[in-house]
This record gives C-alpha cells, sequence and structure tokens, in this order.
C-alpha cells in the first residue's frame, strides 16, 4: 500500500472506474450483492474528489436484452437483470453521479455476455482521450466484474488502485470475494482505502 498520502491524491491521468453500481445489484435488487449499499457513501466521496479536480468518472453498466444468454430460462447462471432501460438497470438515485459521466454499456446483445468493462466497448478507447493510465476501481460485484475489468485493466498496462472499502462480493461460494481481491493484488492492483483519497 502507499505509504505517503500524494500517491493516492487523483491527479492528471488518473480516472474513476465504477462498475456496475445498478440498482439489480443492491439489496431489493434481483441479483442483489450482500451489503452492496454500503459502498454508496464511499463512492460519492470518490466522485466528489474526481469531479471538484475536473478529473475522468466512467461508469460501466450492465445493460442485458430482456432475454440475455446469462438468464437462467437462457440456459444461464443469474436470475434476470440489468435488463436495458428498467429501474433495475439504472443507477441507483443517491449515486451522486454528474452530468458528463462516461456510461459504458455492455453485454447488450442476447448472445454474448460480458463481466468486464474492456468487453465488447469502447472503454479502453473512451480512457485515451483524457490519457488516463491509472484507475481508480470501485463497484460490484468483486468477484465478477469487478475482477474482470481489473484483470483486463492490468493486462492492457494501466495501474489500478483497487478501493477495498467500495466494492462488494457475491460470493456463490464461500470466500470468492476475498480470493478475487488475493488475486487481483497478485496481478499487480494495488487495494487502498477511499479514505486514502484526498477530498
Ligand atoms: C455481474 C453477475 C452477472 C457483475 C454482472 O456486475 O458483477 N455479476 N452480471
Ligand atoms: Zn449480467
Amino acid at each position: 500500500m502507499p505509504s505517503d498520502a500524494s500517491s493516492t491524491t487523483p491527479r492528471a491521468g488518473d480516472a474513476l472506474l465504477l462498475v456496475d453500481v445498478q440498482n439489480d445489484f443492491l439489496p431489493g435488487g434481483s441479483l442483489a450483492v450482500p451489503h452492496g449499499d454500503e459502498i454508496i457513501p464511499p463512492l460519492n466521496r470518490l466522485i466528489l474528489s474526481f469531479s471538484r479536480r475536473s478529473l475522468p468518472i466512467f461508469a460501466t453498466r450492465d445493460w442485458h436484452p430482456a432475454e440475455h444468454c446469462s438468464f437462467r430460462e437462457q440456459g444461464g447462471p443469474w436470475p434476470p437483470h440489468c435488463i436495458a432501460g428498467t429501474q433495475g438497470a439504472a443507477f441507483p438515485a443517491n449515486l451522486a453521479l454528474p452530468h458528463d459521466t462516461a456510461i459504458v454499456s455492455k453485454a447488450t446483445t442476447t448472445d454474448e455476455d460480458a463481466y468486464s468493462g474492456f468487453g465488447g466497448t469502447e472503454l479502453h478507447y473512451q480512457l485515451r482521450a483524457p490519457g488516463a493510465q491509472r484507475l481508480f476501481v470501485a463497484g460490484l460485484a468483486t468477484d465478477y466484474c469487478v475482477l474482470n475489468t481489473v484483470r483486463d485493466a492490468l493486462a492492457k498496462g494501466y495501474e489500478v488502485l483497487l478501493l477495498a472499502d467500495a466494492i462488494r462480493a457475491v460470493d456463490v461460494r464461500p470466500g470468492d470475494g476475498e480470493r478475487a481481491i488475493k488475486e487481483m493484488q497478485e496481478l499487480g492492483a494495488t487495494l487502498i482505502s477511499s479514505t486514502q483519497v484526498a477530498d
């Protein structure tokens, strides 16, 4: 973990990347991540930190058609979730996303799933415009879309700061979330707390 506060202060070349913070992944949603709502306050502080510095904020979203291949009726592992245009797919009302947030929709066709924000999207290209090379990553779920987004980010050469207090796991198998965090660290992600990120 970086010892000096300056290294975790957002600066030019940084971007905040929020992964799938959507109603269906929050308590009460169709694929609720336990304690998912607890990440909203730290996320809002991170959003403020980036927006006051005019640094870019990206938000990925699962944006599935009604008969998506990942749904059980189609033989997939999940209950229907994040169907494009529904309340379940929307960002929660208490997530203070600025109007200029870059929204990245993924897994938008019937026959393809994407756990990574880079999967079938323009995210890598979009990050080039502001010259982002270091990503502050947070969101849901630690063991699926956060894990796969971080794997791809590191493989593409981004530096990744993973916000430990602003991610939560589905934990289909107990320990999945902890194993995912360990893997991301071993791949090169640095685990930090949102409290280390300057206001
Ligand atoms: C996710 C399961 C299914 C995620 C998306 O965002 O982590 N998990 N679709
Ligand atoms: Zn999905």
